[in-house]
This record gives C-alpha cells, structure tokens and sequence, in this order.
C-alpha cells in the first residue's frame, strides 16, 4: 500500500472524509488523493515521492511558488519576535499601507484570517451600511462556506437563494438572490423587483470558482452604474484576483473601481490570512471606530503579515506581472493547440497568471455553459496529467495558476506533458 493510501485511510478516520477541506479528497477526479509531503518552486512533491509540476499553488495564494526564499526569511524573522501578541504589531501597518497604495478602492482595510471572514464581513458592513438585507451574487461563484453564500439558484433566470447546504435556515438562504454572471439584464430586472431592498451586489470580477470565466466586455462596469442607480454597493470579491490578475488586481485592471473589496491568499504569501476593504465612509463604520462588530483572535497574525509583505514587495519588481502573462499565454496557446491536434471540444482562457480551459466549443460566459462542458473528458485528462507529473485542481470547475516560479522551461514541459495527456484521454 502506498504512503498516501495509509495516511488518507488513518486521515479519514479523524477527519471529515479524511480533508480538511471538501475538494482535496479528490473526489470529483477520483483516485487517491495527492498527500503533500514538501513542495519548493514550482513543484510539489507527495509522501511517495512523486514529483509534480503544480498549478494548484495553494488555490492561488502562491505567486512566487512554494518555499520562495525571501517569503521564507521574512517568515524566519518573524517567527525570532515570537508569533501571535494579540495585539496590534507594525508589519500588519506596513502590509495595510501597501495595499492602500495598490488598491484603488481601500482607503481602510482590516486583516481577517480567512477569503470567508473577509467575505462574510464586507456583506454585513454592506447590510449595516445601507439599512438592506437582500444580497446578489452570482451563480457558480464562490465567496466562501458562510450561510448567506451557501445559496444555490432556483430555477428561473434570477431566483431567490435556495440552500445548497443542510444547516443554511431557508429565512437566511431567501435574502441571497442569484443572477447569471454576464447577464446584466437579469441584474437590472432583480434590483427593480426588489427596488430599495438590495444592500449589495457581491461578484469575482473573473470566476475562478466556477472553472475560469472573464467578465464579458463591459458587464463590470455596468454592474457599477447599476449599483449606483439602485443605492446598492458593489463588492469585488478579489480573494483569487488581487495582485493576481494586476498589482492592483481587477479593479486596477478594469477601472471599475468597487465600494468594497475582499482580499486573501496571495496577501498572506500562502499563510492564514483575509481582508476586507473600501471606502473610508464605509470601513469606519466597523467596529471599535463605528458599530459594525466584527473581531478576531489571529487577525494581522504577524508571520502571515511578514510573508504577505515580502510577497508584494516581490510583486513590485518591474516586468513581474508581463512575464507571468507571457508564460500562462504561452501555456494556454499550447494546450489550445494541443486539443486542435486531438480533435476535442476545447475552450481557455486566462488573465494574468489565472487560467482555465472546459472541454467545451465554447464560448463559455456563465456557469450553465460550463456546466456543459465534458466532465468524464475531464476527469480522464486530469488523471492523465497527474500520471506524467502534472497537478492540475481536482475539478472542472476550478482555475488553475501559474507562478513566478514557473519558468519558461518548466511550461514548455507542461505543454508537452498536458499534450500527450490530452492525446491519451481523447483515445481513451
Ligand atoms: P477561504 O475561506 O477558503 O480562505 O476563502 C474563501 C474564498 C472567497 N472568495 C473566493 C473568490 C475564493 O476563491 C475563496 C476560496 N477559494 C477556494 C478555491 N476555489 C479555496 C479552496 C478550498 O475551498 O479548499
């Protein structure tokens, strides 16, 4: 039996399916789930020693890769002053500084130690803000497990939340309403049915959570001035986009400029860590300088603040984001080309070093065509990448991220190697 056969049967014995988090039982892919044992640059290594290429980078919150040295002596430093005070220390000052400076819409922030809290957060301050309960998000994205985004559409173009978790109350599930990304129609119609009673439109800017799907030309910006005609505040969820897709993440990208902002994973250089930020009129309502409570023991932890730190600081090198964009474009041509060759469905994209790619004609703008894509193709592809030493997220529904670890060499290997696996699940 293998190591990582033994570690998940002891795993699932103590744990909830064996995971400390649904999708990395792989059970969307099958097989046995991939047991990290150490992972430096852009490869991971489990615990029978099977070296893989990784783009799952922790979910995006590597940019620079695993174990990037200068990540790892800001988190050395910090661990020498000791690890937790409970109380405020200057490197989570410095970190919000620097996130002021690259985010166009935080005046004020305030560090959370999960993408969930910060989500989480930024809806109730929206809901305390405008004095309105109702919420819309889209369906198929994904901004964390708290109960008003366990909600899943009903049928219908834009529906009251139905709860796609046990333990979401049906009360709390009915103030999420859900509309088709890219459908600016089916927003505008859901504000003027529920005129004056919608605090907030919550939206990832790009879907990274519903496979990788990019915002149509324009449908941000229109999403702004329809918040703006509602009373409603528009929320950028950039937990995956921030200083992913730009140093100044979607936003910056854009120039659609949100009222709030929720950050996470790359700000904390793959330590515990979120965030939620924006106007100053909105974020001094929260507590203690207003009344909006929100609070928590590890918030602005000062290791992960050191290696969020080092990680921006990095970041800001000139020519970072423009080789990061060159290498995924070249990846996504490559793979592109290589479902040409194997005569499969096959449509990607990227942006930044955020991709994805359906087994679909395309084009895919929402996650009803997603769903539509060849999920058993998928499957089959994934597990013939994994047999050559490419690690791709366990779900046709996930993105996948490049890092700046990933050299030029390294994804010209992952072409060949996701070619000749493409090849092979087309055969099978
Ligand atoms: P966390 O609570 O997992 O730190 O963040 C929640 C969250 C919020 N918003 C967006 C856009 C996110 O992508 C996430 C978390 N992303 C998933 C990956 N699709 C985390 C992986 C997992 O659930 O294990």
């Amino acid at each position: 039996m293998s190591k990582s056969r033994e570690l998940f049967e002891r795993a699932q014995k103590v744990l909830p399916g064996g995971v400390n988090s649904p999708v990395r039982a792989f059970r969307a892919v099958g097989g046995d789930p991939v047991m990290a044992c150490e992972a430096h640059g852009a490869t991971l290594t489990d615990v029978d020693g099977v070296v893989y290429t990784d783009y799952l980078m922790s979910w995006g919150a590597l940019l620079h890769g695993h174990d990037h040295p200068d990540v790892r002596r800001a988190i050395q430093q910090a661990l020498e002053r000791g690890t937790s005070y409970g109380l405020t220390s200057p490197a989570e000052i410095e970190l919000a500084e620097r996130i002021v400076r690259l985010v166009p819409s935080i005046d004020v922030v305030r560090f959370v130690v999960s993408g969930t809290e910060a989500t989480m957060s930024a809806v109730r301050l929206a809901r305390a803000a405008t004095g309105r309960d109702l919420l819309i998000k889209f369906d198929g994205a994904y901004h964390g497990h708290a109960d008003s985004f366990l909600v899943a559409a009903g049928s219908g173009v834009a529906t009251f939340g139905l709860p796609n978790s046990p333990g979401v109350p049906a009360d709390l599930a009915k103030l999420t309403l859900i509309c088709p990304f890219n459908d600016a129609d089916a927003v505008r119609d859901t504000l003027g049915r529920h005129a004056g009673k919608v605090a907030a439109i919550i939206v990832e800017p790009y879907f990274g959570n519903a496979g990788f799907i990019p915002p149509a030309d324009g449908f941000l910006a229109v999403l702004r001035s329809l918040a703006d005609e509602a009373g409603a505040l528009l929320i950028f969820d950039e937990v995956i986009t921030g200083f992913r897709v730009h140093a100044g993440g979607a936003q910056a990208l854009t120039g659609v400029t949100p009222d709030l902002t929720t950050l996470g994973k790359i700000i904390g250089g793959g330590l515990p860590v979120g965030a939620y930020g924006g106007r100053r009129d909105l974020m001094e309502r929260v507590a203690p300088h207003g009344d909006v409570y929100q609070a928590g023991t590890l918030a602005g932890n000062p290791i992960s603040m050191a290696a969020g730190i080092a990680g921006l600081e990095l970041a800001g090198r000139p020519g970072f984001y423009d080789t990061l964009e060159r290498r995924t474009r070249t990846l996504v041509e490559g793979l592109t080309a290589a479902a040409e060759v194997a005569g499969v469905p096959f449509t990607a994209a990227h942006e930044g070093s955020l991709f994805g790619f359906f087994f679909h004609a395309g084009p895919v703008r929402n996650y009803a065509e997603a769903k539509q894509c060849d999920v058993k193709l998928f499957t089959r592809f994934h597990a013939a990448a994994r047999s050559r030493g490419v690690l791709l997220a366990p779900s046709a529904f996930e993105a996948a991220f490049l890092s700046a670890a990933h050299t030029d060499a390294i994804v010209a290997d992952t072409v060949e190697k996701l070619a000749d696996a493409l090849a092979a699940a087309a055969r099978a």
